[in-house]
């Protein structure tokens, strides 16, 4: 079974918003942003900007007719800026214009008068001045501080990762109508388009009902569209509600770069605790979230941090505190992992940082400490259908660990300016929104006189696969072909308060709202054939004199059955609701059973340093991973490879840089890298565990989105384990992305150390 949308993909028939045809008297917009991280608007000249060719209008917030407010978990993020600006790229005014080209050259007269504040951008510093964007969190179990006396060694230290830009290939936009009686149809590039229908209801001062959301597919969202694509779907409709023409916004490469958020940046201070055996007794750990002017998903994330503190490994005492910082940054948001990532990476450099003092392989340390069945986390889940040995020993069997060690071992003491390295990354991730109201959904399927199928669900098609996964689900379920069904674009008026498509979450959600409309449909025909008629459908056998009677030309028993059922007038539409069964989780205790189930799987990750120029290559990533019962194995595994390449990203080679006024440097592509088919791994085997899958995972097939992203850690430590080949000495900070750079420095601490090549007689 393959991916269904490629092939249009690859002939450019794909429709994404940019090919929406226009229509006639649209007015495109473009954003004014603040120039300033962080200042008082004391005044907007508008006066030259009006005057410029093809302009119409220019909106700020004092025209917004409803309530100046996106922000989704704490409302401290206004549409428009008001009296102050907290973050360069801020949107300031809305700019209407005849041609986009007229947009842009006018935005170029606006004149913002600001008075600066002062600007932070270290999440530490926020801490340290009190800036939180919700009072810290602290996940506990056991008692860290009482088990330090009974550890045997007790390490500590600081580990810093990076953000992540998203660059979905499709950059931010939306396209609004205005409607009859006053209110909007948007198109929008959104991975929620009803928090794109809340918050534009709520900005114009309408009712939900009166703003229609329809989104038939993205260029890729990555989280990044999860609660960013609102502000673009809001701002175009705000145009087009108070000039009645359509309204169109798309940004450009750049202006994304600059106005949206990106993966959080951390900083954490960590302390972990062994006994004699290796076993991990105590984990405390303070992560400093860096969240930007404003909350957006951020406690969201910083949960998902404290939730996955611990990966895949059970300690006993843990102490686990997080800090969401407010900076003059943009609202970082969803990236996928959510935060997961970032928590992983913590424990992951506490565990190396144990290997190394110890002089031990950090394997010999995770292998022993990973969950077995029913260990608790620290939020009081029991791991149950718990995968992580299995996933790890299968890896090591079938990959060889032994043996790929004893080669890295071998090879570096064969050669001197190349040196490879190992790293094993075990991965422990939650499946289901971790609040839990999220975690439900609808299907609307109708099964039209013709016997063909029409679906919708909350479910967004953002190159994830998830349609095809929808229309096996029915397929099968209907026991019909692929080809009678169609899923339709996701549309707030068909499918109403959904969630955003995330959370790794979406198959298993509207795949499960599918299944169960489809099943009352089938259990409907069933019924229906059963007492009407005798056909040849699950094995009954059809008389349809009265179907051809009718007039109905039928060529199949399904179109039989159907049309049959059609005049004889039973419900060929059904609605259905799934909420997860058995969730709950109590923020204040923050104990609970908050996942639907997880997600293991194992890599093994091989690298190859230069230690001549800091370069490397990662040779191979072979991964025991637990898919559960896959129905779709060839879009799992495309999730896992783009997944992992994403993963590696993170670690090696993508580097935000903000300088101290907030401003992004690594603002194009010449200076913010991201992985090319030379950066993927030479290797990339991923082995499906024979696992049983989970009654919550749709058909058993377990959800597949985040977890391989998680892989990529593993890289990192690889590096970090060839630097040490070359460079026993270094003082390698626990510091993600390891950059070409920071790789060549930390082979040559005193640079005066660098080799002298001697034309004759080389190094
Ligand atoms: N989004 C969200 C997510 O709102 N809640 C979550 O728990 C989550 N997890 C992963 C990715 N997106
Ligand atoms: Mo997401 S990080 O939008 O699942």
């Amino acid at each position: 079974m393959n991916h269904l949308d490629p092939q249009r993909h690859v002939r450019g028939e794909s429709q994404y918003l940019d090919d929406v045809p226009t229509q006639r008297g649209t007015l495109y917009a473009a954003v004014f942003e603040s120039p300033l991280a962080h200042g008082k608007l004391r005044h907007l000249d508008l006066s030259a900007a009006l005057a410029a060719p093809g302009v119409v209008r220019i909106l700020t917030a004092d025209d917004i007719p409803g309530h100046n407010q996106i922000g989704g978990i704490v409302p401290d993020e206004p549409l428009l800026a008001q009296g102050h600006v907290h973050f360069r790229g801020q949107p300031v005014a809305l700019l209407l214009a005849r041609t986009e080209q007229q947009a842009h050259a006018a935005l170029k007269l606006i004149r913002a008068e600001i008075e600066p504040l002062p600007i932070i951008t270290d999440p530490r510093v926020a801490a340290a001045q009190g800036e939180l964007i919700v009072p810290p969190r602290t996940f506990q179990i056991g008692d860290s501080a009482a088990a330090w006396a009974t550890c045997a060694h007790v390490f500590e230290g600081v580990a810093e990762s990076g953000g992540q830009e998203h660059l979905y290939i499709e950059t931010q936009g939306a396209y609004a109508f205005p409607t009859e009686m006053g209110g909007v149809r948007i198109i929008s590039s959104t991975q929620g388009p009803t928090a794109v229908q809340r918050h534009t209801a709520h900005v114009l001062g309408l009712g939900m009902h009166q703003v229609e959301v329809d989104v038939t597919r993205l260029g890729g969202g990555f989280g990044g569209k999860e609660d960013q694509a609102t502000p673009w779907g809001a701002l175009a409709a705000l145009g087009a509600f108070i000039t009645r023409q359509p309204v169109k916004l798309v940004l450009d490469r750049m202006a994304d770069l600059r106005m949206t958020g990106k993966r959080h940046p951390y900083s954490s201070d960590f302390r972990i605790g062994l006994d004699e055996s290796l076993r991990l007794v105590a984990y405390e750990v303070t992560f400093y979230q860096n969240a930007g002017a404003a909350a957006d998903l951020s406690p969201a994330v910083l949960e998902r941090t404290l939730f996955h503190a611990t990966n895949a490994y059970f300690v006993p005492n843990v102490t686990a505190t997080a800090y969401s910082c407010r900076t003059n940054l943009p609202p970082n948001t969803a990236f996928r992992g959510f935060g997961g990532p970032q928590g992983m990476f913590v424990i992951e450099s506490a565990i190396a940082k144990a290997a190394e003092e110890l002089g031990v392989a950090a394997c010999e340390i995770q292998r022993r400490n990973l969950l077995r069945e029913n260990d608790r986390f620290p939020y009081r889940q029991p791991a149950e259908l718990c995968h992580a040995e299995q996933a790890w020993d299968t890896a090591a069997q079938r990959y060889d660990l032994a043996g790929r060690r004893a080669e890295v071992a071998q090879f570096n003491q064969t050669n001197k300016l190349l040196k490879k390295g190992f790293a094993a990354m075990p991965i422990c991730f939650g499946i289901s929104f971790t609040k839990t109201p999220m975690n439900q959904a609808r299907a609307l399927v109708h099964i039209y006189s013709d016997g063909s199928v029409g679906i919708s669900t909350g479910a967004v098609e953002m190159g994830q696969g998830v349609n095809t996964k929808i229309a096996q689900v029915a397929a099968r379920t209907l026991g019909i072909s692929l080809g009678r069904v169609k899923v339709e674009s996701t549309n707030t008026t068909r499918v109403a308060n959904t969630s955003p498509s995330a959370a790794s979450a979406t198959a298993d959600l509207n795949g499960k709202a599918t299944e169960l409309a489809c099943a009352a449909l089938r259990e409907r025909l069933l019924r229906h054939a059963s007492t009407e008629y005798t056909l040849h459908y699950e094995g009954l056998e059809i008389r349809d004199e009265q179907v051809l009677a009718a007039g109905v030309p039928a060529a199949t028993d399904w179109e039989k059955l159907v049309s049959s059922a059609f005049w004889k007038r039973v419900a060929l539409t059904e609605n259905a609701h799934y909420a997860t069964p058995d969730l709950h989780f109590d923020p204040n205790t923050n104990q609970g059973y908050p996942f639907a189930y997880h997600v293991y799987g194992t890599a093994f990750t091989t690298v190859t340093v230069d230690c001549l120029r800091g370069t490397y290559t990662v040779d191979a990533l072979r991964i025991a991973h637990d898919f559960g019962q896959s129905f779709n194995p060839i879009i799992d595994r495309g999730q896992i490879e783009g997944g992992v390449v994403q993963g590696i990203g993170w670690m090696t080679m993508e580097e935000l840089a903000y300088n101290d006024e907030g401003r992004l440097l690594s603002n194009s592509l010449n200076s913010y890298k991201i992985p090319d088919i030379y950066a993927a791994p030479a290797v990339l085997d991923v082995h499906f565990l024979d696992t049983p899958g989970h009654p919550r995972a749709i058909l058993r097939s377990k959800a597949v989105g985040e977890p391989p992203l998680m892989y990529g850690i593993g890289t990192y430590f690889a590096l970090r384990d060839a630097v040490r080949a070359f460079q026993p000495r270094t003082a390698l900070p626990f510091s993600a992305p390891m950059t070409p750079e920071k790789v060549l420095m930390s082979l040559y601490p005193d640079f005066s150390e660098a080799p002298a090549y001697n034309l004759k007689q080389g190094f």
